[in-house]
């Protein structure tokens, strides 16, 4: 039979710094969630870093403050891979706003996890071209990253 799924797409996910002590939690409530982590690893960004990630906040208020945060202590970046997945993991982490969050998303990552509209736990791309732009930053192609993917998360 022809099945007329929805597409798996992959996003980029990325836990702050200031709830990487709970990153257990979190990736219990993501996998809970019917996402698999496709990969993952922990990183220091710079100044630079987050500059360029951020570019399309160039000017804005609020980039100088996110940029401090985002570089307090190491993140854990993430590719995620769902029926959906971009708008399904924005959907998951809720609005900015982690008060706004706990009012209109209450089971929502930011909700359960972040502090305010600056603190706010997650980070997720908000389209299939952010994705790939975000993934290609944190996950570029190398030697090692050529190696085949897994295919699931083995389970015993
Ligand atoms: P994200 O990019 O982190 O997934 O979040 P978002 O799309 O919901 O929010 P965005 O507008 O892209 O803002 C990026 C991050 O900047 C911080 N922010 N602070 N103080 C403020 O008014 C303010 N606005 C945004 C947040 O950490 C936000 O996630
Ligand atoms: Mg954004």
């Amino acid at each position: 039979t022809l099945h007329l799924g929805v597409l798996k797409q992959r996003t980029f996910a990325m836990l702050k710094p200031d709830v990487v002590e709970k990153m257990g939690h979190i990736m219990k409530v993501i996998i809970q969630n019917g996402f698999k982590i496709t990969k993952l690893k922990m990183v220091q960004m710079k100044r630079d870093h987050a500059l360029e990630f951020y570019a399309e906040h160039k000017g804005k208020p609020f980039l100088p403050f996110l940029v401090e945060y985002m570089t307090s202590g190491p993140v854990i970046a993430m590719e995620l891979l769902a029926d959906n997945g971009v708008a399904k993991w924005r959907e998951l982490l809720g609005p900015t706003d982690s008060e706004q969050a706990r009012k209109d998303a209450p089971g929502s990552i930011r909700a359960l996890f972040g502090k305010d509209k600056s603190l706010n736990a997650a980070h997720g791309s908000d389209s299939c071209a952010s994705a790939e732009r975000e993934l290609n930053i944190f996950f570029p192609m190398s030697p090692i990253a050529q190696y085949e993917s897994p295919r699931s998360t083995a389970t015993f």
